[in-house]
Protein backbone atom coordinates (compact mmCIF):
# COMPACT_ATOMS: atom_id res chain seq x y z
CA UNK A 1 0.00 0.00 0.00
CA UNK A 2 0.84 3.43 -1.01
CA UNK A 3 1.39 4.99 2.39
CA UNK A 4 2.41 8.48 4.16
CA UNK A 5 3.37 7.83 7.87
CA UNK A 6 1.87 12.06 8.81
CA UNK A 7 -1.29 11.56 6.93
CA UNK A 8 -4.27 11.54 8.79
CA UNK A 9 -6.50 9.62 6.69
CA UNK A 10 -3.34 6.95 5.87
CA UNK A 11 -3.27 6.63 9.76
CA UNK A 12 -7.17 5.74 9.94
CA UNK A 13 -7.12 3.37 6.46
CA UNK A 14 -4.45 1.64 8.83
CA UNK A 15 -6.84 1.71 11.82
CA UNK A 16 -4.23 3.32 13.46
CA UNK A 17 -6.89 6.49 14.22
CA UNK A 18 -10.32 4.92 15.02
CA UNK A 19 -13.17 6.18 12.36
CA UNK A 20 -16.71 5.26 11.99
CA UNK A 21 -16.38 3.13 9.24
CA UNK A 22 -19.48 2.36 7.03
CA UNK A 23 -18.10 0.65 3.94
CA UNK A 24 -14.82 -1.03 3.35
CA UNK A 25 -12.94 -2.80 -0.22
CA UNK A 26 -9.76 -4.04 -1.12
CA UNK A 27 -8.91 -0.46 -2.28
CA UNK A 28 -11.36 1.69 -0.96
CA UNK A 29 -12.49 2.74 2.67
CA UNK A 30 -15.22 4.81 3.61
CA UNK A 31 -16.29 6.63 7.29
CA UNK A 32 -18.42 9.10 8.44
CA UNK A 33 -17.35 12.40 8.93
CA UNK A 34 -16.17 13.96 12.42
CA UNK A 35 -17.86 17.01 11.31
CA UNK A 36 -20.92 16.48 9.07
CA UNK A 37 -22.53 18.77 7.10
CA UNK A 38 -25.49 16.91 6.45
CA UNK A 39 -27.70 13.87 8.13
CA UNK A 40 -25.03 11.84 5.90
CA UNK A 41 -21.88 13.02 5.63
CA UNK A 42 -19.22 10.08 4.83
CA UNK A 43 -16.02 10.49 3.30
CA UNK A 44 -14.58 7.67 0.59
CA UNK A 45 -10.75 7.22 0.22
CA UNK A 46 -8.62 5.33 -1.67
CA UNK A 47 -6.50 3.25 0.77
CA UNK A 48 -3.40 4.26 -1.29
CA UNK A 49 -2.05 7.75 -0.64
CA UNK A 50 -3.11 10.24 -3.86
CA UNK A 51 -3.26 13.71 -2.34
CA UNK A 52 -6.04 15.06 -4.38
CA UNK A 53 -8.27 13.69 -6.96
CA UNK A 54 -6.13 15.05 -10.23
CA UNK A 55 -3.29 12.72 -8.85
CA UNK A 56 -5.61 9.77 -8.31
CA UNK A 57 -7.40 10.62 -11.98
CA UNK A 58 -3.46 10.82 -13.05
CA UNK A 59 -2.97 7.35 -12.11
CA UNK A 60 -5.31 5.68 -14.24
CA UNK A 61 -5.71 2.47 -13.48
CA UNK A 62 -9.57 2.10 -12.18
CA UNK A 63 -8.96 3.17 -8.77
CA UNK A 64 -10.54 5.95 -10.10
CA UNK A 65 -14.00 4.32 -10.58
CA UNK A 66 -13.68 2.33 -7.72
CA UNK A 67 -13.87 5.24 -5.03
CA UNK A 68 -17.14 6.64 -7.42
CA UNK A 69 -18.72 3.28 -7.06
CA UNK A 70 -18.14 3.36 -3.41
CA UNK A 71 -19.42 6.35 -2.91
CA UNK A 72 -23.00 5.50 -4.48
CA UNK A 73 -22.91 2.36 -2.61
CA UNK A 74 -22.60 4.03 0.07
CA UNK A 75 -25.68 6.14 -0.88
CA UNK A 76 -27.58 3.31 -1.94
CA UNK A 77 -26.90 1.81 2.03
CA UNK A 78 -27.42 5.12 3.50
CA UNK A 79 -30.88 5.34 1.59
CA UNK A 80 -30.29 8.71 -0.41
CA UNK A 81 -30.73 7.52 -3.84
CA UNK A 82 -33.91 8.52 -4.36
CA UNK A 83 -33.86 11.86 -2.68
CA UNK A 84 -30.39 12.91 -4.59
CA UNK A 85 -26.87 13.29 -2.90
CA UNK A 86 -23.73 15.17 -3.43
CA UNK A 87 -20.42 13.30 -4.31
CA UNK A 88 -17.83 16.26 -3.68
CA UNK A 89 -13.98 16.44 -4.34
CA UNK A 90 -12.47 19.43 -2.78
CA UNK A 91 -9.14 20.10 -4.85
CA UNK A 92 -6.52 22.32 -4.23
CA UNK A 93 -6.50 24.72 -0.75
CA UNK A 94 -8.55 27.31 -2.70
CA UNK A 95 -11.46 25.07 -3.13
CA UNK A 96 -11.48 24.06 0.74
CA UNK A 97 -9.46 20.82 0.65
CA UNK A 98 -7.60 20.52 4.27
CA UNK A 99 -6.58 17.06 4.10
CA UNK A 100 -4.28 16.02 1.65
CA UNK A 101 -5.41 12.45 0.84
CA UNK A 102 -7.58 12.36 -1.64
CA UNK A 103 -11.46 11.94 -0.46
CA UNK A 104 -14.69 12.12 -1.76
CA UNK A 105 -17.61 14.06 0.22
CA UNK A 106 -21.04 11.62 0.58
CA UNK A 107 -23.71 14.21 1.51
CA UNK A 108 -27.46 13.78 1.48
CA UNK A 109 -30.59 13.61 3.87
CA UNK A 110 -31.23 16.95 3.41
CA UNK A 111 -31.77 19.27 1.01
CA UNK A 112 -28.63 20.56 -1.23
CA UNK A 113 -28.46 23.91 -2.27
CA UNK A 114 -26.33 24.88 -5.60
CA UNK A 115 -23.96 26.60 -5.70
CA UNK A 116 -22.18 25.85 -3.09
CA UNK A 117 -20.72 28.26 -0.68
P1 LIG B 1 -11.78 18.74 3.04
O1 LIG B 1 -12.03 20.08 3.64
O2 LIG B 1 -12.52 18.55 1.69
O3 LIG B 1 -10.31 18.40 2.93
O4 LIG B 1 -12.44 17.69 4.03
C1 LIG B 1 -11.79 17.15 5.13
C2 LIG B 1 -12.85 16.53 5.99
O5 LIG B 1 -12.23 15.63 6.88
C3 LIG B 1 -13.61 17.53 6.85
O6 LIG B 1 -15.00 17.55 6.45
C4 LIG B 1 -13.47 17.02 8.28
C5 LIG B 1 -12.95 15.62 8.09
N1 LIG B 1 -12.03 15.18 9.11
C6 LIG B 1 -10.93 15.86 9.55
N2 LIG B 1 -10.30 15.12 10.49
C7 LIG B 1 -11.02 13.98 10.63
C8 LIG B 1 -10.84 12.81 11.46
O7 LIG B 1 -9.90 12.69 12.24
N3 LIG B 1 -11.78 11.85 11.33
C9 LIG B 1 -12.84 11.96 10.47
N4 LIG B 1 -13.71 10.94 10.44
N5 LIG B 1 -13.02 13.02 9.68
C10 LIG B 1 -12.11 14.02 9.76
Amino acid sequence: MVSEADCLFCRIVAKEIPARIVHETDRTLAFRDVNPQAPTHVLVVPKDHYPTAAALAAADDGLTDEVIRAAHEVAEQEGIVESGYRLVFNTGPGAGQTVFHVHGHVLGGRGLNWPPG
